[in-house]
């Protein structure tokens, strides 16, 4: 089980204050990485180690914007002055607009697509070079269902998580050779704040539709927690996966192997 033990590793988890990006953080943690996490407020960071509070957890906090070059090479430097240099790096950061595509400004799908992509082209560039000094380094970028799949209303943050699949799989080709692994993590629908407009009652009492969907198309039968994520991370992350580059390990529930509920009785 020593593969899987993260003692004397540094990790940054960008967006890591709450949701999957907190959950995956708490995984490291617990199996021995020093933790690294920004947000994009002071408030934020202060909600972020609050909540590393809680569970007793040591974590340091960041103001960084990942799409902000200069923030972000200031943020690598200064884990790297508190913490030394990152063996592990989580691009959780992301974000998503629901709009009908002709109803989206050109520069609405340009902000997710530069969150959601542009952001862990720039973080991983920072982290890179002191990856490949000490011949050593985890990249994980949080994919999606819709880095394989379509649907109404999320033309950018869809472009950007199947562009995120193929930067996994080139960050892979390009650095390999200096034992860098660079793998994605796929999540289907996890409730987090994120979600939290699908999963919303409506105003008769009844659940969203999209949440009788969800279950209609997820074999499991519920929607994902941000605990599930967190083995995938501690994998990914360890030593256990230093054979595995380029991949893009689904946690979906077994989403994208199924056609779909004929009857939806699991909901009630
Ligand atoms: P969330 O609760 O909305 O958290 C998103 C995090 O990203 C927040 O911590 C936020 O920081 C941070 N962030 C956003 N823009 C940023 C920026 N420009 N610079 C730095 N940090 C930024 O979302 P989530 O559900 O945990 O999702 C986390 C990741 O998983 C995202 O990449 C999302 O696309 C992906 N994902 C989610 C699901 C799902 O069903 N929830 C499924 C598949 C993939 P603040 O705390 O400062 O706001
Ligand atoms: C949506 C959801 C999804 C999830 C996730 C699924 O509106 O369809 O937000 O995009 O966030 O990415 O894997």
């Amino acid at each position: 089980m020593s593969t899987f033990d993260l003692k004397g590793q540094v990790a940054l988890i960008t967006g890591g204050a709450h949701g999957i990006g907190f959950s995956m953080a708490e995984a490291l943690g617990k199996a021995g990485a020093e933790i690294a996490f920004n947000a994009t407020s002071e408030k934020s960071v202060a909600r972020g180690l609050e909540n590393f509070n809680k569970i007793g957890l040591a974590a340091h906090g960041y103001v960084a914007d990942v799409t902000d070059e200069a923030a972000v090479e200031q943020l690598v430097a200064q884990i790297e002055k508190d913490l030394g240099s990152l063996d592990i790096l989580v691009n959780n950061a992301g974000i998503i607009q629901r709009t009908q595509m002709l109803e989206m400004a050109a520069a609405d799908f340009k902000k997710v697509v530069d969150v959601d992509l542009t952001g862990p082209f720039i973080v991983a560039k920072a982290v890179i070079p002191a990856m490949i000094e000490k011949n050593h380094g985890k990249i994980i970028n949080i994919c999606s269902m819709m880095s394989e799949l379509g649907r109404e209303t999320v033309a950018g943050y869809a472009a950007a998580k199947g562009g995120l699949k193929m930067l996994t799989k080139n960050i892979c080709a390009e650095f390999g050779e200096f034992n860098i692994q660079c793998n994605g993590i796929g999540p289907g629908y996890i409730a987090t704040s994120q979600t939290a407009p699908l999963r919303e009652r409506q105003a008769d009492g009844s659940r969203h539709p999209f949440d009788a969907f969800i279950y209609s198309k997820t074999p499991q039968g519920r929607w994902g927690e941000a605990e599930d994520l967190q083995g995938p991370a501690v994998f990914l992350a360890s030593s256990a996966s230093d054979f595995v580059n380029g991949q893009i390990l689904y946690v979906d529930g077994g989403m994208l192997a199924y056609i779909g509920r004929q009857k939806n009785d699991l909901i009630k």
